[in-house]
């Protein structure tokens, strides 16, 4: 198939999910069309079988805001059109999927058929589609796609609750390829002196450091950890909130215990040296980081929200608690790190649970269905 995708090419889950999405397919023979405004940060451009097409959008002193919607439908019919795309699949309902509802009406005034899908991702749905400027025209957004998909049960129920959807919506949980995310030993043990020694844990924690992540979390549970046995902290990301996180952790009088890596392209390379993930966040309708870690043998320690329990089996490849609650976090991941036949046990489930679950071989094949269906039914 010859596949259009439209990310948010530099920032958050729902653009690594599609730029992985689309190395997966092109590696099976698809045909990919990066449409976006700037090539996705996990793509070297090297790619067989992939194609950037960057939006440009012009801007002119009588526009307040560029009109980057419209910019991308242009160039979604254009690319549509020149390559004979059968599909566009964009990814985060807020502009893509009423760009690519723009893209299919040009072309349909030329005879042209390009069915769209939708990927619910999160904040679309539970966050920005929320806000009243923007509910109807994502609700219409949704309902006028040729197909939807959603990220976790969880999301699919809270679309159709919030957004009183009734239209068909199929779940297709992310997806994690196991061969490049994997207890690597040899990496592990190249790599881990850097950051912890022989005798302390090291607990990872990946985002891209917004409110909704409750990184300070992450830092008031590891400085109750450190009080009990020896261990460092590798944070990896950045985003508004890394300064609070960094006063937190001065405050506490634990920075010279926590490596702040900032942005990282090749998560991979590190994820293997951790022992313990921890995601605390206020919301996550999947928790793509926490799949990353797990594939990588790492059990998580997180909050019992949104589509995170679909994932994260409490007491089996981690623990789940409330919302705030560091003292919980704290004593749970003390309880796994201080007995190492427990510890061994939950690495092993964690990285079983992606393969088993959430391998690419699982889920990239639904993909193809799905488009399948949607292709046969446009
Ligand atoms: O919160 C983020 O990391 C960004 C956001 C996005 O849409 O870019 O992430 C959402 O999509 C990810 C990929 O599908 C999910 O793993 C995250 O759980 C989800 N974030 C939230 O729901 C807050």
């Amino acid at each position: 198939m010859k596949i259009g995708i439209t990310c948010y090419p530099t920032y958050g889950g729902s653009g690594v999910v599609a730029t992985e999405l689309g190395i997966e397919l092109a590696a099976r023979g698809h045909q990919v069309h990066f449409i976006t405004y700037q090539q996705p940060f996990r793509l070297t451009g090297r790619e067989v079988g992939i194609y950037f097409h960057e939006v440009a959008v012009t801007t002119y002193p009588l526009f307040q805001y560029p009109p980057y919607d419209l910019a991308l439908a242009s160039r979604m019919a254009e690319v549509a059109e020149f390559y004979g795309l059968d599909l566009l699949h964009v990814h985060y309902a807020i502009p893509h999927s009423v760009s690519a509802l723009l893209a299919r009406q040009m072309l349909a005034a030329k005879g042209i058929r390009l069915p769209f899908i939708t990927t619910l991702h999160g904040t679309d749905i539970t966050l920005v589609g929320q806000d009243p400027g923007y509910l109807p025209i994502t609700r219409f957004g949704i309902e006028q796609s040729d197909g939807v998909t959603s990220i976790s049960a969880h999301l699919k129920e809270e679309t159709e609750r919030s957004f009183g959807i009734k239209r068909e919506i199929e779940v297709i949980r992310n997806f994690v390829n196991c061969d490049v995310y994997t207890p690597d030993e040899a990496k592990r043990r190249e790599l881990r002196p850097r950051y912890a020694t022989e005798n302390e844990k090291l607990l990872v924690h990946l985002s891209n450091f917004r409110r909704v992540k409750r990184v300070e979390d992450v830092v008031e549970v590891f400085a109750r950890v450190a009080q009990q046995l020896p261990a460092k902290l590798m944070l990896i990301g950045d985003g508004p909130d890394r300064s609070i996180a960094e006063a937190l952790a001065l405050r506490h009088g634990i920075q010279s215990r926590i490596h702040f890596l900032g942005k990282q392209d090749t998560v991979q390379e590190l994820l293997p040296v951790g022992d313990l993930m921890l995601m605390p966040s206020q919301m996550e309708s999947f928790g793509l980081a926490a799949l990353e870690g797990m594939a990588c043998g790492m059990p998580c320690i997180a909050t019992r929200v949104g589509g995170v329990p679909e994932l994260v089996e409490d007491g089996v490849n981690g623990l789940l608690y409330a919302v705030g609650d560091v003292e919980g976090m704290a004593a749970g991941a003390v309880s796994i790190l201080g007995d190492d036949a427990r510890f061994a046990a939950m690495r092993t489930a964690a990285r079983k649970t992606a393969q088993d679950k959430f391998c690419t071989s699982r889920i990239i094949p639904l993909y193809e269905r799905y488009y399948e269906r949607v292709l046969a039914g446009a």
